[in-house]
């Protein structure tokens, strides 16, 4: 008798693997690899940020490098050719059944982005956002990002001031629906412009993150609104664009323009008078947190769910003494 029931448990112990297997193991097993509860990767940390040889994740990239390198970590980086969420899916994929002990993610798009940062994850690793931000907020295990609604709303009150009783409508350059971080920032901006009487919107226009599209809504929307008194663009793309649709309608200057972020190009445009004013960001300090962060999770040290890194608002005036807050084009 007692053989027979060794058998038997031996035999519901199978049942219960097999269960598993075709259950719950049915993500991992998929993936043909790994188990999201064992630790993968080593001191392999792997960062994609969101478009290749752009100066915000270029100085980004420089912090979390720098971070890295004194905790005894290896960092990897690469990045879409575009800021594009089909290009960066194709990068995430690639990590495949290797994937790195943390993955540091920019992703473009809040919600196409959510399928193959759960694969990753599935497979073990730990997700970091850094920058932009997926809309489900059960994947990462920390977010750090500037807080976009509030440079958003930074931009209006410096745009207000620059223009003063004058009344006069406002033109808002955002780049993709599906971005959260200047989607944030054109909502930060409309809701604080509802509060100056004097000031108009006239709207939001998406751009995709091309300069040649932000130049041109700004040719638009200089002869469809002659009342025009300031552009707010949300970040370095639509900022240069912005700047060129200006310079070629003769009205830099006449039309204030306020942009998100410091590259070196804009910074130059705020020297040459282009741009009143620029938020600067502080990637650096991004990277620098998203890799501590990814550590602490994989250290299993105490993890924050969302951080913050400083804005700064800067105009030709106060340049000089900001300048630690421009972006690098290399480390
Ligand atoms: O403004 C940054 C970044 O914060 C945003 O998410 C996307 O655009 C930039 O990279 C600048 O081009």
């Amino acid at each position: 008798m007692k053989p027979s029931k060794t058998i038997l448990t031996a035999g519901a112990l199978l049942s219960a693997a097999a269960l598993l297997t075709a259950c719950g193991g049915g993500q991992v097993g998929q993936s043909g690899s790994g188990d999201a509860a064992k630790p993968v990767g080593g001191k392999k940390l792997a960062l994609i940020a969101g478009v290749q040889a752009e100066p915000f994740y270029i100085s980004m990239q420089c912090g979390a490098e720098a971070e890295a390198k004194k905790s005894g970590y290896e960092l990897n980086t690469q990045a879409p050719q575009k800021f594009d969420a089909a290009m960066q899916t194709t990068i995430v994929n690639a990590l495949g059944s290797n994937p790195p002990a943390a993955l540091l993610i920019a992703p473009t798009d809040a919600q196409a982005m959510l399928a193959p940062m759960q694969q990753v994850k599935s497979r073990g690793s730990k997700i970091i956002e850094v920058d932009t931000a997926l809309k489900d907020t059960s994947v990462a295990e920390s977010s750090i990002s500037s807080d976009n609604a509030e440079g958003g709303k930074l931009a209006a009150q410096t745009l207000a001031k620059l223009v003063g009783d004058k009344p006069g409508s406002v033109l808002v350059l955002d780049t993709i629906a599906g971005t959260s971080t200047t989607n944030a920032r054109a909502k930060g901006f409309e809701d604080e412009l509802k509060t100056h009487p004097n000031l108009k919107s006239a709207g939001i226009q998406f751009t995709q993150n091309e300069p040649d599209q932000a130049a041109s809504k700004v040719t638009a929307a200089l002869s469809s609104t002659p009342d025009l008194v300031g552009i707010f663009a949300t970040n370095l793309n639509t900022g240069e664009g912005a700047a060129t649709g200006l310079r070629n309608a003769n009205k830099v200057g006449k039309v204030n323009l306020v942009g998100f972020d410091a590259s070196p190009s804009e910074v130059d445009g705020l020297k040459k008078g282009e741009y009143q004013a620029l938020i600067a960001q502080d990637p650096a300090s991004i990277g620098q947190q998203g890799v501590q962060q990814a550590i602490a999770a994989l250290e299993g040290k105490p993890v924050t769910r969302d951080l913050t890194a400083q804005l700064h608002s800067i105009t030709k005036t106060d340049m000089d003494a900001n300048a630690r807050y421009f972006y690098k084009q290399q480390c």
